[in-house]
């Protein structure tokens, strides 16, 4: 009996198939039906667990013996997740700046807790070296090939529901492993036509530096506050998607993130974290009609959809700090 169930938990996914929800609230900002991807409620609070989730599937499937991840906490949870349903001890690095309760959640899951640096970075310099242990895997949180076929999995999901492509679909980019997925999905699906709006928020914005330089570009710091998208440097996958598919690449403040947040929590009683918060600015701050006045959009959006990356990073407790700091009311 244990294992069979052993072997089911190997041989199917850890995420779920996520709503997806046409909002009134933010239809009505944008001026046309806007659907929400509701990957907030994936079991370990992130869409992080599509890829992450199948990434250690494969791994045990390989003799893995213990699953080393350094993350600025979902890709972790995730991680921590999928090796507590695998029976695999895991290590997760995070660092030091990392939320208490994000710590307590990982060691709730079975997890070692490892805090090293001030940013993802240096986090993933320390798993980089545990993972030379014999037996031990390391886990990216955004760069493997086999995390963006997990991630992939949420657009057949897009194309199941909507059966029509939407008119634009608007996503967070941190280390860009979402919109690699993202762009692996819609090729797999017939819609590489449809444009992707890649959200970042000053400070965090790895891939538009990239975009602008033409080639990777390594960020001086992370000084946004939306943590979970601090790489100093985008995946270099996702710097190719974005010159391959129609991605229009934009920034976003961090104090417009923090208002998305606030003002999406009142509009869906969901609360998400900054990260998040970028995605949903292109909407609250009329960026999608900006770039629509501009040519950049088409001026007649069939829909938009936002892919709701969720987060827990967050809590009410911190949303009121993070809108102090920021001088909101
Ligand atoms: N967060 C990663 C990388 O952090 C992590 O370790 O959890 N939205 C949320 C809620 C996220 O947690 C992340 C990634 C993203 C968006 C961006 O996804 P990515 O990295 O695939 O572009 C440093």
């Amino acid at each position: 009996m244990e294992g069979t169930l052993a072997g089911r938990a190997t041989a199917e996914p850890f995420h779920i198939t996520t709503p997806l929800l046409e909002s009134w609230a933010l239809s009505q900002v944008a001026g046309t039906t806007v659907f929400l991807k509701c990957e907030n409620v994936q079991p370990a609070g992130s869409f992080k667990i599509r890829g992450i989730g199948h990434f250690c599937q494969e791994m045990a499937k390989k003799g893995c013996q213990h699953l080393v991840c350094s993350s600025g906490g979902n890709a972790g949870i995730a991680a921590a997740y999928a090796a507590q349903r695998l029976g695999l001890p895991a290590t997760v690095v995070l660092p030091e700046t990392s939320a208490p309760q994000v710590v307590r959640r990982l060691r709730g899951l079975g997890a070692q807790v490892q805090l090293a640096g001030q940013v993802w970075d240096e986090a993933n310099t320390r798993a980089l070296e545990l993972a030379r242990r014999d037996g031990w895997v390391y886990v990216s949180p955004f760069d493997h090939p086999l995390i963006w076929e997990g991630h992939a999995s949420l657009v057949l999901e897009l194309k199941e529901a909507l059966k029509t492509p939407p008119g634009v679909l608007v996503l967070a980019v941190g280390g860009g492993g979402l919109l690699a997925g993202v762009a692996a999905g819609l090729q797999a699906v017939g819609w590489q036509h449809v444009p992707l709006v890649a959200m970042e928020t000053r400070g965090a914005h790895c891939l538009h530096a990239a975009l602008e330089a033409g080639r990777l570009i390594t960020l001086p710091d992370i000084s946004s506050v939306a943590k979970s998208l601090g790489a100093k440097t985008v995946a270099a996958r996702a710097l190719e998607c974005a010159q391959e598919y129609k991605v229009v690449s934009e920034v976003v403040e961090d104090t417009e993130a923090v208002s998305a947040v606030q003002r999406f929590l009142d509009d869906e009683r969901m609360l998400v974290e900054p990260a998040c918060g970028a995605a949903l600015a292109a909407v609250y701050s009329g960026l999608l009609g900006k770039l629509q006045a501009q040519g950049r959009l088409s001026p007649s959006l069939a829909s938009v959809v936002v892919i709701v990356c969720g987060g827990n990073n967050i809590d009410s407790g911190q949303l009121q700090l993070l809108k102090s700091q920021l001088g909101h009311s």
